[in-house]
Parts: structure tokens; C-alpha cells; sequence
């Protein structure tokens, strides 16, 4: 199993108990309408018949889990439960979680920021689905490991967009490279890549503009900002993170498609997880595109942001923390 976050996982092991059940709340109305069903549908003494499978293909599909992973999961139970002659369903619950593991569980090298200095990271995503929110997290859990992180206000379409990040840059103690609204971003990232080498910050957070009416602007937008990027830091950005708001279920789906025409997508931020009931969407999109899933946001505050691990996650999801 590839790990992600050593430091982090540092973190759970001093405050495990408190930071799964932190999660656990984070995740509680996706329990509710999936973990609860699931197990009510397994726990029955019923056989492992026709109506047994069209169920759980219900309750997964109507979790925003997609059509294609629930196939995939409903085909592997079925043919596991033949396989191994398991006729009760309760005994295929195990294997179910286990398959959900397997799907989440995407290859990726560790998240390591120190294997570049500044470690630059593009975050992109279209509005409102909490990248701004994302970052000040992101930023607030390095600096608590001792890192120096830069944010930068490369959404610049908004002054109110730079004002928000202005003020979680201070509440969090850390400094943000901006111009007047209206600038051109790249523009903005170039003189924030200047700054941070000079500066020697450890990694570089680069919030985006995500304005959707203007589609094609905004892929040349990025593009360009990405090729500021490359030529000021050759193999920069180390990381492009697509922030996906998880109420939004199967419209989320979308936006990983839209984004991979115009961008290299290395990992997915997926808030707003304490949102909602259909905390499956995660599933599908594993399934879908091998993005690794990296951070997922359980809320609006500084500590609501998880390094993704699916073991752990599988685990809040099924087992109850309250
Ligand atoms: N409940 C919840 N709200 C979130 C989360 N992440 C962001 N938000 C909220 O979503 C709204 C939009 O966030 P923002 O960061 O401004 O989105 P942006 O337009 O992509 O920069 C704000 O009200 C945030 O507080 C999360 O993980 N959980
Ligand atoms: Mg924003």
C-alpha cells in the first residue's frame, strides 16, 4: 500500500482518536445515507440473490458512487461470493470494503515537499468549490509542521477574491504575494516566484481564478500561468490540484474532464465532504480517472482539511465514531 504523508501520519498517532472522529463527523451524512444502508442490506439473513445485488446497486449508484465503479463493484462481489461459495451477506461486507480500498487506493508517489525548494503547487477549480478555503488549510498545516509556505493571489478577477485570501493569510500568519484586482495573474506569479526563491519558502500555494462564463479564457489563462511557471522553475508546478466540491456529485465528474483538456492534473482536492450524503462521489472518481485524491475538506475551518488515506477513510466510513 502506497503511503501518502509520513508527517501526517505523525499526527494521527499522537491525536489519533480525536482526528479519525473529527473525520468521522465530517464524513457523518454520507453514513447516513450510505454506511447505514449498506449495512442494513448486509446484516439481513436474506440470500445472496438477484434483489440482494440490484440493491446495493441502488444504494451505490444513488450515493453518486457512478455507474462504472458500481458495476465494477458489484460485478467483483458477485463473482467473489461464487467464487468463495459465500451464500450469507453479511460475510461479503468485508469484501466490499476491501474492493472500495483497492479503488481509492491510487498509485502515486508520496507527497513530499521537501523534494523541491520552493515545492510549487497550481490549484485550480472552478468557483465556489473551496480552493481559496483550501489553501489557507493546506498553508496553516505546514506552517504548524514548520515548513514556510507563500500563498499567492493569482485570482486576480475579484477584489474580493484577493481580500479573502489576504485574511486567511493573516490569520494564519502567512504571507501572501498580490497585486491590484484586474492583473494579469501570470504576471502576479512571476514576480511570487521571484519573491519565494529569494525568500527561500518551502512551497508555494497558487490560488486561481475559476470563473466558468468564459470558459476558454480560462484554460489559456492557466496554461499561460503554467508556462510563467516551467520557464521560471523548470519542472514547476510540482503539483496541479483540482479542488472539487463533493455536494456537486456527478457534476464534479465534469469538472475533472473540462480541467484534463487544458491542464495535467496530479491530484484532487475534494471539499466539502461534511456536505454532504453522497460521499461516494469519491469512489467514482478514482475509479474514473486514477487521479490520486490528496486533502479532502470535512468543513470551513483551518483543522478541517485530511491528508486522503483510503484505508483510514474506508474506516471512518464504516465504522461509527459517535
Ligand atoms: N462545509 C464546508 N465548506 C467548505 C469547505 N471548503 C470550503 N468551504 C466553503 O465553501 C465556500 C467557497 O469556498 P472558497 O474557498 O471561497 O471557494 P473558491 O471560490 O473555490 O475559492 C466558502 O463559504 C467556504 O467556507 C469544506 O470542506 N466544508
Ligand atoms: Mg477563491
Amino acid at each position: 500500500m502506497i503511503r501518502f504523508f509520513k508527517r501526517q501520519d505523525k499526527a494521527v498517532e499522537t491525536n489519533n482518536g480525536g482526528l479519525l472522529k473529527k473525520l468521522g463527523s465530517g464524513l457523518q451524512k454520507t453514513r447516513d445515507h450510505f454506511t447505514s444502508r449498506i449495512t442494513r442490506l448486509f446484516s439481513t439473513d436474506g440470500k445472496l440473490d438477484e434483489d440482494f445485488f440490484e440493491e446495493l446497486e441502488e444504494i451505490l449508484i444513488t450515493s453518486d458512487v457512478g455507474v462504472a465503479a458500481t458495476k465494477h463493484l458489484v460485478d467483483r462481489l458477485s463473482d467473489e461470493a461464487r467464487r468463495q461459495g459465500i451464500s450469507d451477506a453479511e460475510a461479503l461486507m468485508n469484501i466490499l470494503q476491501r474492493e472500495i480500498i483497492d479503488i481509492l487506493e491510487v498509485p502515486a508517489e508520496d507527497l513530499d515537499i521537501a523534494r523541491h525548494k520552493p515545492f510549487v503547487i497550481l490549484v485550480i477549480g472552478i468557483n465556489g468549490v473551496g480552493k481559496t478555503t483550501n489553501i489557507a488549510k493546506m498553508a496553516y498545516m505546514w506552517k504548524q509542521e514548520g515548513r514556510n509556505p507563500l500563498i499567492v493571489a493569482a485570482d486576480t478577477f475579484r477584489a474580493a477574491a484577493i481580500e479573502q485570501l489576504t485574511m486567511w493569510g493573516e490569520r494564519i500568519n502567512v504571507p501572501v504575494i498580490r497585486q491590484k484586482a484586474g492583473a494579469d495573474p501570470s504576471a502576479v506569479v512571476f514576480d511570487a516566484l521571484d519573491a519565494a526563491m529569494a525568500r527561500e519558502h518551502d512551497v508555494v500555494l497558487i490560488d486561481t481564478a475559476g470563473r466558468m462564463h468564459t470558459r476558454t479564457n480560462l484554460m489559456e489563462e492557466l496554461k499561460k500561468v503554467n508556462r510563467v511557471i516551467s520557464r521560471k522553475i523548470p519542472g514547476a508546478p510540482h503539483e496541479t490540484f483540482l479542488v472539487l466540491d463533493a455536494t456537486t456529485g456527478q457534476n464534479a465528474i465534469s469538472q475533472v474532464r473540462l480541467f484534463r483538456e487544458g491542464v495535467d492534473i496530479t491530484g484532487l482536492v475534494l471539499a466539502k465532504m461534511d456536505g454532504t450524503a453522497k460521499g461516494g462521489i469519491i469512489i467514482g472518481i478514482c475509479h474514473e480517472f486514477q487521479i490520486p485524491v490528496r486533502f479532502i475538506g470535512v468543513g470551513e475551518g483551518l483543522e478541517d482539511l485530511r491528508p486522503f488515506d483510503a484505508g483510514e477513510f474506508a474506516k471512518a466510513l464504516f465504522e461509527d465514531f459517535a
